[in-house]
């Protein structure tokens, strides 16, 4: 039976609960102090009245195992006893728990560029996620894959996607692929799935998009408790988009409860529901369930905000109106300014100039003005929303005394979308109502990417750069905490940090085949200052579109154009083409990428190219 303590909660009243296996250890620990204490000073006073009466003579007498007699002064006896007590007495309290693992929180956002949130340079409020860089490290090159469900799959195996079987979306198969499968292969082992072997309690909320109707669903891929959506595009309980098409065919999709259809009015689902709230609500349910069954926890929460189709609640979109009428233009530049003053960004890196397809804001017409303002506050609501939400679950780690020993993730899964071109779309009434069909448009999305070219779908920076914040208060050092940190991290790294963190172990064998070797490496030591141990290049392919990123360099292509090739340390914003200056450097980057698409089962791209905002062009 769990001993019984008094907790005291936020608003400082006290209550009577069970503790956990993990709050019981606290209290072993603080007891043992307790104790050392009182026997510390019973010694201290014990030898001080033997001096007292014997002078230095006295000593002990220890008898070893062999005999052998040994006499010890009291005075050395007393200091070795007291150098012990006052090791255990200020050790860590993590060394004397039992159950001292962390628990592991990913929170993964859609579709969100680099610059959106406040700790990143976005003037879109995010006090929850400023709570976490405050409190936390934040990476300023972290790196993703340009796509969903590619993403998502590097994340969950710490392999290059098409190593998983998911170069592509989940919907994309190619008939005698390795690496473009629409599932999760069996050569790939989730975290989720190396956890649970040693020990934790698994659990997802939010969407999956890695091939549940091909046969690799999250319940199947190591999560005890799942509350999932299939491939995203779901936000309201009933949603009927303005020629929606398979858009609204997915909105119409049921949720699934460990695998089981629920459906969209379930009583077990609340009325009202938007999904940027309910992943929180559920995932700290599961949370509750891991503490019942005394388990450390893995959670892993990606939302499907801020996708398309851009929904949120009115009274949100409302708080935004009027904000964006300052325009692109401005709202860059002043993001860019911000990036500088806050280390993020070099000054000498310029801001990318506006897209040639898109026009300078005070060109636009007060209609158009107020249709793009319109537009951009939905996006930014769903970027509060999601904010909201990672507090909701932050709070409840709190209340619930878990934050402490929780490692927190949070990063988004590919760069700013610009999918249906400069204008972006603008249909149904309300605007972000469930019976809308709203896409943010590229002349946003480059705000969303600031300082960086391109957008999902690409190699360039503005493709896959990520924030990451890591937020562990027992795990980061204090002089690490509201700092950058810049070396270079991908989401091959995060199998390998977790691993490193929970003492977890990539298996040898798994469901009777040798699991493809990790690709990445811990991310631990750069939150402690020190150097990632980093062997091999990064690299990239989607959609024929190809980067491979060694120390300064990077070399990267958009399909089927020519490698161009950037010295990042100068010219993160990748406006100078060095390839013609450097041909040995290019020679040597795409061998070595060659060689990566071989043995990493990239498949060559022989589907159509793509517009700069990553639409197909038709042949
Ligand atoms: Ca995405």
């Amino acid at each position: 039976m769990s001993p019984i303590c008094a907790i005291r909660s936020d608003n400082g009243t006290l209550s009577d609960q069970s503790m956990t296996a993990g709050q019981s250890a606290a209290w072993a620990h603080a007891m043992t102090q307790n104790l050392l204490i009182t026997a510390m000073i019973a010694l201290l006073s014990t030898a001080r009245r033997i001096r007292r009466a014997a002078g230095r003579r006295v000593a002990v007498v220890l008898e070893s195992k062999t005999g052998t007699i040994r006499r010890v002064r009291w005075a050395r006896v007393c200091r070795a006893s007291m150098a012990l007590a006052l090791c255990v007495l200020f050790a860590p309290e993590s060394t004397t728990h039992t159950n001292a693992r962390p628990n592991i929180v990913v929170i993964l956002v859609d579709d969100m560029g680099w610059s959106d949130i406040g700790p990143y340079g976005g003037e879109i409020p995010t006090p929850h996620l400023d709570a976490l860089a405050a409190g936390g490290v934040r990476f300023t090159q972290f790196y993703v894959t340009p796509r969903c469900s590619p993403s998502r799959a590097s994340l969950l195996t710490g392999l290059y996607s098409h190593q998983a079987g998911m170069g592509h979306l989940d919907t994309v198969i190619r008939e005698g692929s390795a690496g473009t499968t629409g599932r999760l292969n069996d050569r790939s082992v989730t975290i989720p799935e190396a956890l649970r072997e040693a020990g934790y309690f698994t659990a997802m909320a939010g969407k999956w998009h890695l091939g549940q109707q091909n046969g690799s669903p999250p319940w199947q891929r190591g999560f005890d408790r799942v509350l999932n959506i299939r491939a995203g595009g779901i936000y309201f309980p009933k949603q009927n988009p303005r020629g929606g098409g398979a858009l609204l065919e997915r909105g119409r999709e049921p949720l699934y409860l460990d695998g089981t259809p629920l459906a969209r009015d379930s009583p077990l689902l609340g009325p009202d529901w938007y999904a940027t709230f309910l992943w929180s609500d559920f995932a700290l349910r599961f949370v509750d369930e891991a503490r019942r069954a005394e388990k450390p926890f893995f959670l892993y929460v990606p939302h499907n905000a801020p996708h398309f189709p851009l929904m949120a609640p009115q009274e949100l979109i409302a708080k935004h109106r009027g904000r964006y009428r300052a325009g692109w233009d401005r709202l860059r530049e002043a993001r860019y300014r911000r990036q500088i003053e806050m280390g993020l960004i070099q000054a000498r890196w310029p801001l990318s100039p506006r897209e040639a397809e898109s026009p300078p804001w005070e060109s636009l017409s007060d209609e158009q003005k107020d249709r793009f303002d319109h537009l951009m506050a939905v996006y930014a609501a769903m970027v509060e929303a999601i904010d909201t939400s990672v507090g909701t679950l932050v709070e409840g780690l709190r209340a619930r005394g878990a934050l402490d020993n929780t490692l927190i993730l949070f990063l988004s899964d590919n760069g700013g979308n610009a999918e249906t071109g400069p204008e972006g779309r603008f249909d149904g009434d309300p605007p972000g109502g469930p019976d809308s069909n709203l896409y943010l448009g590229m002349n946003w999305a480059s705000l969303t990417t600031t300082p960086f070219r391109r957008f999902k779908h690409f190699a360039h920076e503005g493709g896959i750069a990520s924030p990451l914040i890591a937020h562990w208060p027992r795990g980061i050092p204090h002089d690490r905490r509201q700092t950058l940190e810049h070396q270079p991290g991908h989401l091959i790294d995060l199998m390998p940090t977790i691993l490193d963190v929970t003492g977890a172990v990539y298996p040898r064998e798994f469901r009777g085949r040798t699991p493809r070797p990790l690709e990445g490496v811990s991310l631990r030591p750069a939150w402690s200052g020190r150097l990632l141990e980093r062997a091999r290049p990064l690299f990239w392919e989607h959609e024929g579109n190809r980067a491979v990123r060694s120390g300064r360099w990077k070399l990267v292509s958009k399909y089927p154009g020519e490698w161009e090739l950037y010295d990042l340390d100068a010219d993160r914003v990748e406006r100078h083409d060095l390839a013609a200056q450097h041909p040995e450097v290019v020679a040597r980057l795409a061998a070595a990428w060659e060689a990566w698409a071989k043995r990493a089962s990239v498949d060559r791209w022989t589907g159509p190219r793509h517009t700069n905002w990553g639409g197909p062009i038709s042949p």
